[in-house]
């Protein structure tokens, strides 16, 4: 039987525990200085692949959240175990004092523990110490004198008692709830993002791609490029690596003639461009959103590469980042590749691999490593992250033309404008062809102007009259000449294919 003591305990310690963690939360914010951000890393790496892949493929974004509900959920676990402590030992020695220090001093070797950051892991001290503190109540004030007995007392100190409890208890969700709620306002505070060293050129990028582009009635599609915001987001860990600038270096190892390191200064020291690259995810369903466009700022691979000398026998090259995520494939390809400093004219934002990451065109999403920090040569390949988990998405990319639902606009005078963008990768869309009879019959679309020498989408549109429910279909042709694939097919392993088509009207 749980009396009202241990009941009152658990109570006690699961809010200390939530309030840890959001102490913790107030105190570094979502970076990885958090409390449950080590947690969640063991869980992403103790979840089997097989698992993995099923929540990538099905459940998407709520994977990502299941997973981190349940490290929030261990963590909070860890916290209430040691204020559980806290109130035991106050009880032993019947000091409110010798309680809270044990809660708030456990709790703050915890998180200092857990993410080896002492002055942060205070957060996490000092709510555990103050639920402890306050809801902690000596042997003479609680209706059963202390760790043990049955609630037989009289109803007025078991009244007080209940009324102390649901107090602390409710400070305690108070205060994680004001946490949650006014730390996200603080981060949204942070302010625009700097400009990016030597982005002056990417002005001119811009305006270039905007020139070109073709206008929608939908206000909600997007232009040539994607704004930094708005632009899609895929991690293997729900938290980004904090990396300066100045701490920031590449290094080439392996199978080099010489080993070197680079660092930040010496990097955006070298010749720049600013080149327009778009990035899809090879995850992605077939009219998915992990499509989107921007003008980077940086550097060319190639010089670099030739300055170690690449000497393996696989010709190809393993890329690390920061957050543990590593990619294998060739060197020719790599060779083709930019270092990016800058993103749309500013720095890299901390979610698009600040400081440096590359981009590679014409290859599917995975192969632009973030948080970039070592390029190894092999002798042998060996599988990345994502192939370990039976993907195949470090080739070129599908070609696909999108119809999202913000592309279907009703103009008001009994048209509609069908819009989207479609990708092709280096090899670049000639055409993008429209059927309104489900595909018996082909219409050419508006396309957006052709860019040479780059990895971009283009625009497509298309008006017709609605004269009822008609299927949509559309697909695009490469730059050379090949249609996109009529056959369907998931996105696992290798990229969905298929044409999109929608009911409209
Ligand atoms: N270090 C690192 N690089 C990474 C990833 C990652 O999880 N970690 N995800 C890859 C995948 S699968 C894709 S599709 C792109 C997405 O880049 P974005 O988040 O900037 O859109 O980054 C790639 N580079
Ligand atoms: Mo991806």
């Amino acid at each position: 039987m749980i009396n009202v003591t241990e009941r009152r305990g658990a109570l006690l310690s699961a809010a200390a525990g939530a309030a840890a963690v959001a102490g913790s939360y107030l105190a570094t914010g979502w970076t990885p200085s958090f409390v449950v951000r080590p947690v969640d890393q063991a869980v992403v790496n103790l979840t089997p692949g097989p698992i993995v892949t099923f929540a990538i493929e099905t459940l998407g974004e709520t994977g990502h959240l299941i997973h981190i509900a349940i490290a929030v959920a261990a963590v909070v676990a860890l916290f209430g175990a040691v204020a559980f402590a806290g109130l035991r030992v106050a009880t032993r020695t019947d000091s409110r004092r010798v309680g809270a220090a044990v809660a708030g001093g456990g709790s703050w070797l915890l998180a200092a523990g857990l993410t080896g950051v002492s002055l942060g892991a205070l957060g996490a001290g000092l709510p555990a110490a103050a639920v402890v503190g306050i809801g902690w109540l000596p042997r003479s004030a609680t209706p059963t004198g202390g760790d043990t007995g049955t609630a037989r007392d009289a109803p007025a100190v078991v009244d007080a008692v209940r009324r102390r409890t649901l107090g602390v208890v409710a400070g305690a969700l108070g205060f994680v709830a004001a946490t949650a709620v006014g730390r996200r306002a603080l981060a949204s505070g942070d302010g625009p993002l700097p400009d990016a060293p030597r982005s002056e050129g990417a002005a001119a990028r811009l305006q270039e791609l905007d020139a070109g582009s073709l206008a929608f009635e939908s206000e909600d599609l997007h232009g040539m490029v994607t704004p930094i915001g708005e632009f899609y987001n895929v991690d293997i860990a729900e938290f980004d690596p904090e990396v300066t600038a100045s701490e920031w270096s590449l290094t080439f190892t392996g199978e080099t003639g010489s080993d070197r390191t680079v660092a930040f200064d010496e990097l955006i020291d070298r010749p720049v461009e600013h080149r327009a690259i778009t990035l899809r995810c090879v995850g992605e369903d077939l009219n998915g959103r992990k499509l989107d466009n921007a003008v980077w700022t940086g550097t060319p691979i190639r010089p670099l590469l030739e300055s170690v000398d690449p000497q393996g026998d696989c010709n190809c090259a393993m890329l690390r980042g920061e957050d543990g995520y590593y990619v294998q494939f060739p060197v020719d390809v790599l060779a083709q590749g930019f270092l990016a400093w800058g993103m749309n004219g500013k720095e890299l934002p901390s979610g698009h691999g600040h400081p440096v990451r590359v981009l590679i065109p014409g290859h599917w999403g995975e192969t632009n490593v973030k948080w970039l920090s070592e390029i190894e040569l092999l002798n042998v390949e060996e599988d990345g992250y994502w192939e370990e988990r039976g993907w195949e998405g470090t080739g070129e990319v599908k070609t696909v033309a999108k119809l999202w639902d913000e592309g279907v606009t009703e103009l008001g005078d009994g048209r509609i404008e069908l819009a989207g963008h479609a990708y092709a990768g280096t090899r670049g869309i000639e055409r993008v062809e429209v059927s309104t009879d489900g595909g018996e019959t082909w219409t050419d679309a508006d396309l957006s102007e052709a860019l040479p020498d780059d990895d971009v989408w283009r625009q497509w549109r298309h008006v017709f009259e609605a004269d009822g429910e008609r299927e949509v279909v559309v697909r695009a042709v490469d730059g050379e000449g090949t249609l996109q694939t009529r056959e369907e097919s998931g996105s696992v392993p290798s990229g969905a294919s298929g044409w999109v088509r929608r009911t409209v009207g």
